[in-house]
This record gives structure tokens, sequence and C-alpha cells, in this order.
């Protein structure tokens, strides 16, 4: 059998959710078996027997790994694995990929965008064009918020946070982070508590992943501490939120605005968030331009195939970097 022929005969189970692109390619390299969802409730015999990889889309829990006695690659379409339940697959030596670098410029590109639509008010501003107001009221009030003169704290300085960091360098404004570690080599200030860079700055953008050490990490707290006039901007995760003391803070004036990209238990955004006038809202488009999603399903897809060709992925997560392939 030539390599192709190989693959061809190698089962990969596909949600239906799965990315148009990702899928065909899967499609036409390996054996594509479908299901409705990741769901152990709905693996078949045939699958059990046969499934050696599964493309993830919306995260892959532990009784999905366990229903699938073959598995051994979790291949997750983003950069984020909160999803996937790295330590099960850790315990049973399943490589989990993900697709960092490719969206790293396109989700920084959005979250000045989202900062500046937070600060600026421009979303209301079209509207106010659109809805026939320039012309029958005059000029769209003042932005009460600008960015000059803000200090911004980064909540998560990984790939991600430095590329937004050097666009708002370019934007003349000074940039200082918190993560578990300092990073080695970079110049901005470095806080040690995320309370610390709540404290020094007015404008806290969160980057950081989910799970367990971020859950609710900014929270009323941190919010305080980022004090009346600060922005929150969150491109991370929603889970490193408290969204009810967040919508209080809003709603009191604890903090001025935010911007938020994602949210803990999405598609659902809580009623006060949607009612609060000073949130700008936007429904997790991070990376979600056909460029990048495309660039992400390729990353996807590649890991895939160096899996079951040369026995070793590209980009696998730190925790199951050390897994093995079999035979
Ligand atoms: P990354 O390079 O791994 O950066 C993550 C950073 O967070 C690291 O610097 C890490 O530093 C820090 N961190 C992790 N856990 C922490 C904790 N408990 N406390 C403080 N800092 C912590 O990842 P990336 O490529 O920049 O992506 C970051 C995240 O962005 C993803 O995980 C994903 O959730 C999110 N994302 C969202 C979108 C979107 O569409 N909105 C798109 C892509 C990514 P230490 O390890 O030193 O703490
Ligand atoms: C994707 C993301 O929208 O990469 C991530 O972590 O949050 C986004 O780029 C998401 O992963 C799609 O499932």
């Amino acid at each position: 059998m030539t390599g192709a022929e190989e693959l061809k005969a190698v089962a990969i189970l596909v949600p239906a959710d799965f990315t148009g692109h990702a899928a065909d390619r899967i499609e036409g390299t390996f054996r594509r078996i479908g299901i409705e969802r990741a769901d152990a409730a709905l693996v078949t015999d045939e699958m059990r027997r046969t499934v050696r990889g599964i493309a993830s889309f919306a995260g892959i829990n532990a009784a999905m790994m366990d229903a699938l006695p073959n598995l051994e690659l979790v291949a997750s379409f983003g950069v984020g694995y909160d999803s996937v339940d790295v330590g099960h697959a850790q315990a049973k030596n399943i490589m989990v990929t993900n697709t960092p670098d490719v969206l790293t410029e396109e989700v920084a590109d959005t979250a000045v965008g989202l900062l500046i639509n937070t600060v600026r008010d421009l979303p209301r501003a079209e509207t106010w064009l659109r809805d026939g107001s320039w012309a029958c009221k005059g000029n769209y009030p003042l932005s009460r918020l600008t960015l000059r003169t803000r200090r911004v704290g980064i909540f998560g300085m990984g790939r991600i946070g430095q590329a937004i960091a050097r666009r708002l360098e370019a934007f003349g404004l000074p940039v200082s982070y918190h993560n578990r570690r300092c990073v080695e080599g970079l110049s901005y200030p470095y806080h040690a508590t995320l309370k610390g860079l709540a404290e020094a700055v007015d404008t806290l953008i969160s980057v950081a992943p989910g799970g367990a050490s971020t859950q609710k990490a900014v929270n009323a707290e941190i919010l305080s501490a980022l004090g009346a006039k600060g922005v929150f901007i969150n491109i991370g995760r929603g889970s490193t939120v408290d969204e009810a003391a967040l919508a209080a803070a809003l709603a009191e004036g604890t903090i001025a605005a935010a911007g938020l990209d994602v949210f803990a238990s999405e598609p659902n955004v809580p009623q006060a968030l949607l009612d609060a006038p000073n949130a700008s809202l936007l429904p997790h488009v991070g990376s979600a331009s056909e460029h990048t999603r495309r660039a992400m399903a390729d990353l996807c897809v590649d890991n895939l195939i160096s899996w079951f060709t040369e026995r070793r992925p590209l980009t696998p997560v730190p925790e199951t970097a050390h897994v093995k392939a079999q035979g």
C-alpha cells in the first residue's frame, strides 16, 4: 500500500459542526466518519472499533475519549483548548494538538478594534448615521472616553498578548502585564499579581486562557482596583470573568466601560450585559476571517496528517507534548 492508501484507511471522527474546509480535506485524505456532535452516547460499535483520530471544534470530554479505545489524537481547532479534557488525554496517552500562531495577528487586530469601539463608541456612532439621527438631530455626542493618556495592562502576555502590546506601543500607550511567570527578554513592566496590574493601569485587556487557574480571575476586587475610569476588554475566554460582578461594576460605575468578545456560556450572553449601555459586545469573532479560519483548519488537518504519516504532531499542546505514537 502507498502512504496515501494507508492514510485513506485511517478513520477520523468529524463532528457535524466542524469547519467546511477542514472537513473536506479530511474527507479527501482519511476515512472520514461523521457524527452529529462529540457525544459518547452517539458512538457506534464501528466508531469504537475503528476511530484513531478526532477533529474537534467544540471540545472533547473524558467520556468521549473513553468511548473510543483506539483513539490516538485529538486535533483541536483553535489555540485555546480548555474545552478538551487534556488531563484525561495525558493519562490515556492521547495526543492533543491545537492551532497556535496562525491566528495571533488576526485576534490582536480584533482586540484593538474592540478596544477602540469600546472607548470611542464607534458602533453607536455608525447607528446614529444609519438611522438618520445625524441628518435630523445633528452631530453624534462627543465620546466620554478616549485612548489618549491610557495605561494598558495585559492579563496573559503570551503570543496574542504580545501582538496586542506591539500594536498599542505604536499607539503611544504604555503597556504592562501579568502572567504567572515574567517573560524573559520582554521589557514591559511585569506585575506578579493580577490585582497589582489592575491597580497600576486604567485599561485591562484579558487574553488569558480558560481553565481552573483563571476561572473568574477578573472579579469584583479586580474591577474595583481598575477604578472608575477603567476599561475592561476580554478577548481570551469568558470563564476568566465573574460576569455578574462585571455587570454590576458597569451598572454602578465601578468601571467606565467593557468590550467583550467572549462569554462564559456562549452563545448565551447575560441580559445585564446586553442591557449595559457602556458595554461593546461581539459574538466571539476574534479569529473569524475566512483567511485565518482557513489557516487554522489547515493546521488542524496537517497535525492529523503528520501524526499518521511521520508519527509526530506539528503543534502539540504542552500537556501532551511528551506522548509518543505507538507503532
Ligand atoms: P499563549 O501564548 O499560551 O498565552 C497565554 C498566556 O497566558 C501566557 O503568557 C501565560 O503565561 C498566561 N497565563 C496562563 N495561565 C495563567 C494564569 N493562571 N494566570 C496568569 N497568566 C496566565 O496563548 P495565546 O496564543 O496568546 O492565546 C491565549 C488565549 O486567547 C487562548 O487560550 C484562547 O483562550 C484565547 N483566544 C481567543 C480568541 C477569540 O476568538 N476571542 C482567539 C484565539 C485565542 P504563564 O504560563 O506564565 O502564566
Ligand atoms: C475560535 C478561539 O473561534 O482559537 C481560539 O482559542 O477562541 C477562536 O479562534 C475557536 O477556537 C473555535 O472553536
